[in-house]
């Protein structure tokens, strides 16, 4: 029955054809934003016929004006009804770009249906733009004039090219769903979906997956950057009736269960791809670390200028460039580490003796750390590598000033309460934080000073400790309570590690400070019971 022409005439004439809807979710929220209309021919048993059956034979006899009048009218004045501000999209076929007035034709239904050009996305596949660029084009622009947004859909199949995307004014782009199908299992389509994810996002294009059927692909989508979703995850096509019960439902739970609200929306999810490179280019830049960044192939994909000075380069100079091409003699030096890394390891720390850059000065001996770095499906993609200059004697003093400065400048993004010691046990840095805790002024918490603020019983105790560990070098871990500023006594814990120089002697104490007044407190009152 289904397919023939005489069938699909009846069902136009017997108003059969119906929109579904599918839910356009933004994916870092869960909150719905619309929905796709989706045709579906209500056949007079009431079950719904999918498009494949009838969409062709549309197009080819020339039916398809009617049927979209049908169906859009239905959908616009099934939304124009709601309360909310939801949007639609919804799909032309490839042969109604052929047609200069389906502008005015779209217009004309929306108005009279009461739905607002501004909240409709017009979907074009790509398959549509071959052969009739000119034609989709005008097209195109005189949608946009009237307020609608414009999607490539199904993109990366068919008759993908690149220059569609340029030459036409999109806003979105849609990605494929067999891509989103197989991103958890093959690595080929992770890369796609995120090449495109990236490139829509540098094209300023809302980017939406098709097809999202598990929260697995879209944990991987949120984490690419991707926008929007649609898919079985959220809902199939539903129909008509059933939309208000949708658009009221709660937003589809996220990460682990935390709604908005619950203080993770303004975390590192919020910032864009873009907005996130922007700000770990501001840390790089201003490290006083050497940092960079190298690809499977030991290429420098980025670096610091701190770097390439301590190279004896410039950063451009770097750039794709193998280590093993830049620093034939150090190569082998390095290389045994970064294959570690590859392999998944990460390696503090690792003194690394090089020639200076400049000729005829001594060796300079640095200290390196090497971190793989993952992609979104668990593959090392590459090796984070930063380095210090360590301590050789001119610049002992210097490295030393760089070092705590590095530090502090650690400590500070650090919710504990940092501390730098000499290694007579005198110190050098007190944070803020732990000077605001108790009436000592802060030049005074200097060298052995901050023993003032101990509770008296535990500064005999702790200076024991202390003068063991520097004689040692075994860690510190100090517990001792101090007078706040209200009066009161707040236990404090305090841990550090000495920092050596490559002779062997002790030449830093880093080291942090936690309140852990709570857990002596409850303690004390365990014992009292
Ligand atoms: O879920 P579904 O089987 O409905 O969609 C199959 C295909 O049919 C999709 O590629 C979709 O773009 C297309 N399609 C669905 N509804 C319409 C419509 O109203 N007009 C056109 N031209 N294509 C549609
Ligand atoms: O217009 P487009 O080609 O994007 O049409 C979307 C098609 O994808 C429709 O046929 C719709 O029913 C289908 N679809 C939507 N969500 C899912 C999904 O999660 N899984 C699968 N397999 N198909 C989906
Ligand atoms: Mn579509």
């Amino acid at each position: 029955m289904v397919g023939e022409l005489s069938d699909l005439h009846a069902a136009l004439e017997a108003d059969e054809l119906v929109p579904c809807f599918q839910p356009l979710v933004e994916l870092h929220t869960g909150r719905l934003c619309g929905f796709e209309v989706l045709t579906r021919w209500q056949s007079p048993s009431r079950e719904l016929i999918l498009p494949e059956n009838f969409i062709a034979l549309a197009e080819a006899n020339g039916l398809i004006g009617h049927l979209m009048q049908q169906v859009f009218s239905k959908a616009f004045a099934a939304i124009a009804l709601l309360p909310h501000p939801l949007i639609l999209a919804v799909n032309i076929s490839p042969t109604q770009l052929h047609h200069l007035t389906l502008p005015s034709q779209i217009r004309n239904i929306a108005e009279a249906a009461g739905f607002p050009l501004n909240r409709l996305t017009v979907e074009i596949t790509e398959s549509a733009l071959f052969n009739n660029l000119d034609r989709a084009l005008v097209i195109a622009t005189d949608l946009k004039a009237l307020g609608c947004r414009l999607a490539l859909d199904d993109f990366g199949t068919g008759y993908s090219s690149l220059s569609h995307l340029q030459k036409l004014p999109f806003d979105e782009l849609k990605i494929d769903r067999s891509f989103i199908d197989k991103m958890t299992s093959v690595r080929s389509s992770r890369k796609i979906v995120a090449a495109i994810v990236g490139l829509g996002h540098s094209m300023d294009l809302i980017t939406i997956a098709e097809g999202i059927e598990t929260e697995e692909q879209a944990d991987m989508l949120l984490w690419l950057g991707c926008d929007q979703g649609q898919g079985w995850l959220y809902g199939k096509p539903a129909r008509i009736e059933d939309v208000p019960l949708i658009v009221a439902a709660p937003p589809h739970p996220r990460l682990m269960g935390l709604t908005p609200g619950d203080g993770w929306a303004v975390s590192s999810l919020e910032a864009l791809p873009t907005q996130r490179l922007a700000q770990l280019q501001a840390i790089y830049d201003g490290a006083p670390v050497g940092l960079s960044f190298l690809d499977r192939k030991f290429r420098y994909v980025s670096l610091n200028k701190r770097l390439a000075d301590m190279n004896g380069a410039s950063v451009a100079e770097h750039l794709g460039r193998t280590v093993k091409e830049m620093y034939p003699k150090w190569f082998s030096v390095y290389e045994p580490y970064l294959l570690r890394a590859l392999k998944g390891e990460s390696m503090t720390g690792v003194e690394v003796i090089r020639p200076s850059p400049i000729p005829g000065e001594p060796d300079i001996t640095t200290q390196v750390s090497y971190q793989p770095a993952w992609d979104e499906g668990d593959e090392v993609i590459g090796v984070s590598v930063a380095v210090v200059m360590a301590v050789d004697k001119d610049r002992a003093e210097e490295s030393l000033q760089e070092s705590d400065d590095r530090q502090r400048y650690l400590s500070e993004l650090n919710h504990r309460v940092p501390w730098i010691m000499d290694e007579n046990g005198n110190t050098v840095h007190m944070s803020a934080h732990w000077t605001s805790l108790h009436p000592l002024n802060k030049n005074y918490v200097r060298n052995l000073g901050w023993l003032e603020a101990l509770h008296a019983e535990d500064i005999e105790p702790t200076m024991k400790m202390m003068r063991d560990a520097l004689s040692s070098g075994n860690p510190i871990d100090l517990e001792y309570r101090v007078k706040t500023l209200d009066g009161d006594w707040k236990w404090l814990r305090s841990r550090g590690n000495p920092r050596f120089k490559p002779s062997g002697e002790i030449i830093r104490w880093y080291g942090s400070v936690e309140d852990i007044d709570e857990r002596k407190q409850r303690e004390e009152a365990i014992a009292k019971n």
